[in-house]
């Protein structure tokens, strides 16, 4: 009977140390830093002139998630100058309701599982350029910063490939 309510009392004062440690945080838990993912073999479809209503590529890549939650890519912006002042969109192709093929703004940004990976690839998920103000010649290197859902960001730099050299 002694014992246990001496162990009692231990359990209540260790409550209250971490009340105590907690409003010294601002009453929230310690969380990690956020993981930014990383992005590999990133590249744009070259654009080698531009014409009329072509103004306009995709960029791709892996992206690989080493932590133990989903992160979305949600956006990106351009840090090429003088390429583009039109936002950038995350985009994915899809089939629509005609049987045609089309692109569309991916709700809640593309996944990237935890501890997984996901390749934009051409057919599929993309970052959209739109309103090119200069052609992206091949093999020319294009930058711009990824933002994920966690509030991390990166800055890639894409070079510039023929679609027609695309093996995927
Ligand atoms: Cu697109």
């Amino acid at each position: 009977m002694k014992n246990s309510t001496s162990a009692t009392k231990r359990g209540f004062s260790l409550v209250a140390v971490v009340i105590a440690a907690l409003a010294l945080v601002g009453c929230a838990p310690a969380t990690p830093e956020p993981v930014t993912p990383t992005a590999s073999d990133v590249w744009i479809k070259a654009v080698p002139e531009l014409m009329d209503g072509m103004a306009m590529t995709g960029v791709f890549m892996t992206l690989e998630n080493p932590s133990d939650e989903d992160i979305e890519l949600v956006g990106a912006t351009n840090t090429t100058e003088g390429l583009s002042e039109t936002p950038l969109e995350i985009h994915e192709v899809v089939k629509g309701d005609d049987g045609e093929m089309k692109m569309q703004m991916v709700e809640g940004g593309i996944v990237i599982p935890a501890k997984g990976s996901v390749t934009l690839k051409p057919g599929g998920y993309h970052v959209m350029y739109w309103n090119l103000l200069k052609p992206i010649p091949v093999g020319s290197h294009v930058t711009l910063t990824l933002e994920f859902s966690n509030g991390t960001t990166r800055d890639v730099d894409a070079v510039a490939r023929d679609i027609s050299t695309y093996a995927g």
